[in-house]
């Protein structure tokens, strides 16, 4: 079992180590934490136009400084929030008629800068146009064309009324027949923070297919950090967790590759619930460790779980005394999409206005996994294990 090429199996076998779910739970959490990749995002656009309300919308955190103040930045300004793995390069709002020819070499001299360090590329631009402007200078398609050359650049149409506004659409079908060289050759209508137009809310839209348009163009590292640190889709994060899941399953494979006496599955265990830290972490909820260990106790119907991945792998039913690649996989799946599952619930009632407590994950939890793991298990390992 030892000198494996995975770096997981360093809990030797025989018995000595503790199988000891809260801290397996609690090194998922600081993984998940530490391993985020720096996502780096430049702002384009003229003033005024809802770069920043963009950008602190998407990420639910005020990143960038918003106001109708005059453009004072002279420079590209670099913002970031403790806490954050994610930098903002706020570029001087394009002021037309101002030594219009020199913001492209400004902004790709910037993006050129950082270009070499992974910690400051830049990942991708977001030029915004606001809609009821409806005006894009030639200036800003010189701009936008050389921006393109060098990052992802999304064409972003602020300040949208509706998703249906006509004079927005015929606007948007107009930059389309401009053929710019942006994010899926299109413009992307939104409305960050919701209006109020004569005492008709108009709410926000848009945001949800921006930002998932942008994490299918991201390297794995990127996507990982955009889907945890954005707070406008459910979706992503559910996707991002099952994407995080299927890497799991592998390197659980990996680990049963020859199989292990149940007694020695504390490796497997470990993953397995640092993988529920990490998917936790993707949905953006703060679990408590102890929390967990608590809410498994109640599905497996003891008092407190006892010091052996035995005793946590009666989750499984049929799993036997031997793990092989399938088993460790199945479980890895099957545990992941259960918490998956619980996180979505809990996300969901918060979304539709209700006020959730942290422990609520947990009680979601404790309602998911023994109808989920019952009905999979018996089947699916009853075969495998057969
Ligand atoms: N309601 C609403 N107001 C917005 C939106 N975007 C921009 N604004 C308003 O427009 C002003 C300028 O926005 P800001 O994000 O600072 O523009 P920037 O100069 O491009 O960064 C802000 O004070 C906001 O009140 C939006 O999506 N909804
Ligand atoms: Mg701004």
């Amino acid at each position: 079992m030892e000198g494996s090429s995975t770096g997981l199996l360093r809990y030797k076998s025989g018995g000595h180590e503790d199988f000891d779910l809260e801290k397996f739970f609690r090194e998922g959490l600081s993984q998940a934490l530490g391993g985020k990749a720096q996502l780096n995002i430049m702002l384009a656009g003229r003033v005024g136009v809802g770069k920043s309300t963009l950008v602190n919308a998407i990420f639910g955190e005020p990143i960038a400084p918003t106001g109708v103040g005059q453009s004072i930045t002279r420079n590209i300004q670099r913002y970031d929030r403790p806490n954050l793995p994610i930098s903002v390069y706020d570029t001087p709002g394009i002021e037309l008629g101002v030594e219009t020819g020199r913001i492209a070499d400004t902004y790709l001299a910037e993006i050129r800068r950082q270009m070499g360090d992974d910690d400051t590329r830049v990942h991708f631009c977001l030029y915004c146009v606001r809609t009821r402007d409806e005006r894009f200078e030639a200036v800003e398609s010189e701009i936008v064309r050389a921006l393109a050359k060098e990052v992802l650049v999304a064409l972003v149409l602020t300040q949208c009324p509706t998703p249906e506004d006509p004079r927005a659409h015929r606007f948007a079908q107009y930059l389309a027949s401009l053929r710019l060289p942006v994010l899926n050759g299109r413009c992307f209508k939104t409305l960050a923070e919701q209006d109020n137009i004569a005492g008709v809310t108009l709410p926000a839209f848009g945001l949800p297919d921006l930002v998932s348009s942008i994490y299918d163009q991201l390297p794995d590292a990127q996507r990982y950090t955009l889907a945890s640190c954005q707070r406008v889709s459910l979706e992503l994060k559910i996707a991002e967790a099952r994407r995080s899941v299927n890497v799991k399953t592998g390197t659980a494979a990996l680990i049963a590759a020859t199989p292990i006496p149940l007694a020695d599955a504390i490796p497997l265990s470990a993953l397995q619930i640092g993988m529920l830290g990490q998917i936790a972490t993707i949905m953006g909820l703060k679990v408590d460790p102890k929390a967990i260990v608590t809410a498994f106790a109640t599905v497996l119907g003891v008092a407190s779980i006892a010091r052996t991945t035995a005793s946590f792998f009666k989750l499984f039913p049929g799993a036997g005394a031997t793990i092989n690649a399938t088993i460790a996989s199945t479980t890895t799946k099957m545990l992941g999409e259960v918490f998956i599952t619980a996180c979505t619930n809990v996300l969901t009632r918060q979304l539709a206005g209700e006020r959730i407590h942290p422990d609520d994950v947990v009680g979601e939890l404790v309602k998911e996994l023994p109808v989920l793991l019952n009905g999979a298990a018996r089947t699916t390992l009853g075969r495998s294990a057969a």
